[in-house]
């Protein structure tokens, strides 16, 4: 049997969740949510596949205010985006991005986790 390539794959199943039925789930809708958040920022230059520094400040500052704010160095935008920059060609792409919105979860969920275990222990 001859599979589509994983690439394919992935933007078939991208395509699917943009076209899917009026009722997409709550998963299908927080990734659609990323995309379109991504490129709401990524399209303002000429190069609408990456984030300049520029596009991630304003990303930042607009869809990440708290966890901005929480970070009292006023060099955190840099120190953010080399940490991101994994090719290290100064701009953000969308994996780079991703990665950032899944350290942040990961630490939101501990923070919950922290959370419920101190709700559960004073039952
Ligand atoms: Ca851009
Ligand atoms: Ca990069």
């Amino acid at each position: 049997m001859l599979l589509p390539h994983p690439v394919l794959l992935v933007s078939l199943l991208c395509l699917c969740i943009l076209l899917s039925a009026a009722m997409p789930s709550q998963l299908e809708r927080s990734m659609e949510s990323l995309i379109t958040v991504f490129h709401r920022y990524a399209d303002k230059d000429g190069d609408c596949n990456t984030l300049s520094k520029k596009e991630l400040k304003e990303l930042m500052q607009t869809e990440l205010d708290s966890f901005l704010k929480s970070q009292k160095d006023p060099a955190a935008i840099d120190k953010i985006m080399k940490d991101l920059d994994q090719n290290g060609d100064g701009k953000v792409s969308f994996e780079e991005f991703v990665s950032l919105v899944v350290g942040l979860s990961i630490a939101c969920e501990q923070i919950y986790q922290l959370h419920t275990q101190k709700v559960a222990a004073k039952k």
